[in-house]
């Protein structure tokens, strides 16, 4: 089932059908353990309604936005090459090997963008990318209760300059999308799920790449493990899980560009970049 936030309350899909549910506070709406049978529970009472909502808002309330890196071969690879300068290429080897994750801090709900929002390049960057990442959110006891489509917006100019000044190529004004919805799925989402992007250029596409979930190098549970080792989150949180498709090296994001991050059973963000 695909839950939606909107200004009128939370649009609930399953099985063909959209249920309306006014809500007061989006956090404890998706914040409950066994979300998927309390969603359920929900619909029961409630009339149907009409179809999927066109004008969706980010499915966030006050959440921290959390993100893991170097999960996938691709991304290590593209990370050493372009800190090798730097010194920085053996660090992204390493972590992709070890037990410990990658996790960083990405963004708050008001640097998070949703469906058909404005995701920004920094303006002290010259070399920018979107990440189209699978997007868990995690109940405040750290359970997986759904899956979004997460834009991790990157300065990769920034980041290879030096891998200390990660914080500033990953955290900024519109550095992150989240959206359409989140999925919320009787079982774990599976591993043959694929992860799609879509890059257009004044009407062209520029840049295409697709992966799979099977080719993340992590579990889903145990970076959610790792998150909740020493962080709490009282409302839940959303978790972004790595990129597995970073597009060549000579290319960067224009202004203007269009982005489309499409993930089965959850859809496709769309977002244009300012
Ligand atoms: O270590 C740099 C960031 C990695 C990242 O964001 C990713 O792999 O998706
Ligand atoms: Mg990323």
């Amino acid at each position: 089932m695909q839950i939606y936030k909107t200004e009128k309350g939370a649009v609930i899909a399953h099985e063909g059908h959209c249920y309306l549910k006014a809500i007061d506070d989006w956090d404890v709406f998706i914040n409950r353990v066994g979300l998927y049978g309390n969603l359920l529970t929900d619909i029961a009472t409630l009339p149907k309604t009409a179809d999927i909502p066109q004008n969706v808002l980010a499915p966030i309330g006050s959440q921290e936005v959390w993100a893991s890196g170097v999960t996938y071969f691709r991304s290590k690879q593209a990370r050493m090459e372009e800190s090798k300068k730097a010194g920085g290429g053996s660090f992204y080897d390493l972590v992709y090997d070890a037990d410990r994750p990658e996790l960083f801090f990405k963004a708050t709900p008001r640097r998070t963008v949703g469906q058909l929002g404005t995701v920004r390049i920094r303006k002290d960057s010259h070399w920018n990318v979107p990440e189209p990442e699978l997007t868990l959110f995690l109940s405040v006891s750290g359970t997986i209760e759904g899956y979004t489509v997460g834009n991790d917006m990157s300065s990769r100019s920034i980041e290879g300059e030096n891998p200390l000044y990660l914080p500033q190529a990953k955290t900024y004004d519109g550095c992150a999308a989240l959206g359409p919805c989140i999925y919320v799925p009787e079982r774990p989402i599976a591993a043959t799920t694929s992860i799609k992007m879509v890059i257009r250029r004044n009407g062209s596409t520029v840049f295409e790449g697709e992966t799979t979930l099977a080719q993340m190098k992590r579990n889903p549970a145990d970076l959610a493990r790792y998150l909740f080792r020493e962080c709490s989150f009282p409302q839940g949180c959303f978790l972004m899980t790595g990129t597995g498709i970073v597009p060549p090296d000579d290319f960067s994001l224009n202004i203007g560009d269009e982005v489309d991050i499409t993930i089965d059973h959850i859809g496709t963000l769309t977002n244009t970049v300012g």
